[in-house]
């Protein structure tokens, strides 16, 4: 692919994919789009040498934006989305505005340009929870929280098109993600950076709910691998194959970070907060895909990164994050 539409481009994995493409590709342009909402973030594209992206500012939602963006592209890669659960449980509007009508709008402007591959990044959190075993592509959409409504109604915007309009639509199911540059509300950048600083780790409920966490490069080859070589109208799901419950990551990194025992808080759980997540990976994996990082590995990485950049870290939380973090957890350290 000469040229690709990275949408989500500053997020966290959208920034991977971008550092992944350069890397890989040497001939391969990148243009990022991204609406630079408040997990948006240009520093996130620090290590990408700025001779080979456009960087375009603008709304997944806005044609004419998104027309602009992918003129002359061979593919997109549609990161771009609302993606904390606990945020869509206070108020939706922005999630079905992303998730949702984001979506509809990628693919009209795809259908029309003719666009060839159309990858919509999608979770795992659409099948909802599973106490044993695992989901495989074909079970049915049940998602439990608005954020994974919101992925679930963009999804079936895709396969949509790919029925309608013969759009060459592609969908990856993605597990938990970590690595450096995750925006400090999600559960594993929130502990390290908080014990950095001596601060407790908020663990909800028993502890006992269960992730499959998948290093972000990772994610990134596989969602590489499906957009190149992936069956248009057919969904991968991506799996870690590591599953882990929140309480083993928290003292994980309590070892990795030489911190107490004692910085664990339990606090008051959740809503709705599915206990297991789980996919089935065979189908990805008959492409030839198989992860690279090993847990041990990854969280090492990710918790020096961390340890290493703070500069990043603590303008994010100094900034408007502060707000967020007591409305959410206040009401919580106290349960
Ligand atoms: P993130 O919140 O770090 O990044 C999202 C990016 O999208 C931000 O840069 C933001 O500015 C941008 N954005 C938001 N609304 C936009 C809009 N209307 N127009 C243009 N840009 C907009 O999220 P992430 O963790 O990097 O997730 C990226 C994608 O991967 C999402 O689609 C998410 O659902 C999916 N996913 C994430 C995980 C995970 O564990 N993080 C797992 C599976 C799937
Ligand atoms: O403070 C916390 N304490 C806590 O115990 C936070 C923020 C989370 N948790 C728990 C909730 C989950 O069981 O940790 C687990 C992981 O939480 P998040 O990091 O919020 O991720 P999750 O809700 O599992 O969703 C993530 O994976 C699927 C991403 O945020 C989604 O974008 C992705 O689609």
């Amino acid at each position: 692919m000469k040229r690709i539409l990275v949408t989500g481009g500053a997020g966290f994995i959208g920034s991977a994919f971008v550092r992944w493409q350069l890397r890989r590709y040497p001939t391969t342009h990148v243009v990022a789009l991204d609406k630079l909402t408040y997990s948006g973030n240009r520093d996130n594209l620090k290590d990408a040498d700025p001779q080979r992206y456009t960087f375009i500012r603008g709304d997944v939602a806005d044609p004419e934006t998104v027309a602009r963006a992918l003129d002359g592209c061979d593919g997109v890669a549609h990161f771009a989305a609302e993606s904390h659960v606990d945020r869509s449980l206070v108020g939706a509007a922005d999630f079905i505005a992303t998730n949702v009508s984001g979506v509809n709008t990628l693919l009209e402007q795809a259908v029309a340009l003719g666009t060839k591959r159309v990858l919509l990044v999608s979770t795992d959190e659409v099948y909802g929870s599973i106490e044993t075993g695992a989901f495989s592509e074909d079970a049915p959409l049940k998602p439990r929280n608005p954020y994974a409504a919101s992925k679930a109604a963009g999804e079936l915007f895709g396969a949509a098109f790919h029925a309608s309009h013969n759009a060459p639509v592609l969908i990856t199911r993605g597990s938990n993600t970590y690595g450096p540059f995750q925006y400090p509300e999600k559960v594993l950048p929130l502990f390290i950076t908080n014990a950095l600083d001596g601060l407790p780790m908020p663990l909800y409920g028993d502890g006992g709910n269960v992730r499959d966490w998948l290093f972000v490069d990772d994610h990134c080859s596989a969602i590489d691998l499906v957009l190149r070589k992936g069956t248009p109208g057919e969904t991968y799901n991506i799996a870690g194959r590591n599953e882990k419950q929140n309480i083993e990551v928290a003292r994980t990194l309590l070892q990795l970070l030489q911190a107490p025992e004692s910085l664990i808080r339990h606090v008051r759980d959740r809503i709705g907060h599915d206990r297991r997540y789980a996919i089935n990976d065979e189908k990805l994996r008959a492409l030839g895909w198989r992860p690279k990082t090993r847990w041990e590995e990854g969280m090492a990485e990710t918790v020096r990164w961390y340890q290493e950049n703070e500069w990043w870290w603590r303008k994010i939380k100094s900034g408007a994050f502060k707000e967020y973090y007591a409305r959410q957890y206040d009401h919580l350290l106290d349960g």
